[in-house]
């Protein structure tokens, strides 16, 4: 079995229900199981500013599936929720990204493992570590830190979750 942290992101529409939506389906995949989920965060726009605040959550997945498979399930997902890419960073339906598989480092044309952004943005970094204070960086061994994320990055705690399963109900 391998252990991953998936971060999600929703700043279009019902972005409650997006981020509950792209969990349920994470959960009822038959290889994969959400062991836990942090919070739910509002958060300002990162990279490309001039979009609406984000809802994002970070979870911890038990899976049987490679990295690149569990990248495909991700992808499916913010296909069937109905994502249409179109700026680069811009305003999404719901965005799910990779951002540990074990201590795996991936670097392959369309997966990057761990995520390249990871350690400078609060919007993961604040989720990750409420679920997973002890983590740290397969190649240096050190923790992750929050005070490594910008600080003007604003992260504010939306709604405190009790389980995966009562928030996907
Ligand atoms: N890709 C490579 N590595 C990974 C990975 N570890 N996980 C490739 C997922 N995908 C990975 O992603 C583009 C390509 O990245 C994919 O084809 C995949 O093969 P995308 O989801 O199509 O496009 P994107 O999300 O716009 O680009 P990207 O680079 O994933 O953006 P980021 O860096 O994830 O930024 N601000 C707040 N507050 N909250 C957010 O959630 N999200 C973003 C997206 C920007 N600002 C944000 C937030
Ligand atoms: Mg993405």
């Amino acid at each position: 079995m391998n252990s991953a942290f998936i971060s999600i992101g929703s700043n279009i529409g019902e972005r409650l229900l997006h981020l509950k939506d792209a969990v349920r389906a994470l959960h009822s995949h038959n290889e994969v199981s959400v062991l836990s989920m942090s919070s739910v965060y509002e958060t300002a726009p990162v990279g490309y500013t001039d979009q609406a605040d984000f809802l994002n959550i970070v979870i911890e997945v038990r899976t049987s599936i490679d990295a690149y498979n569990l990248l495909t399930v991700c992808q499916e997902i913010e296909h069937e929720l109905g994502r249409v890419r179109t700026v680069r960073w811009g305003p999404r339906i719901v965005d799910l990204d990779i951002l540990l598989y074990n201590n795996d480092n991936i670097n392959a044309e369309n997966l990057i493992v761990p995520h390249p952004r990871m350690h400078e943005r609060a919007f993961v970094l604040i989720p990750l570590l409420e679920i997973a204070p002890e983590i740290v960086h397969p190649d240096t061994g050190r923790f992750y830190s929050e005070e490594a994320a910008v600080h003007d990055q604003s992260v504010l705690l939306k709604q405190k979750v009790s389980g995966v399963e009562e928030f996907i109900q």
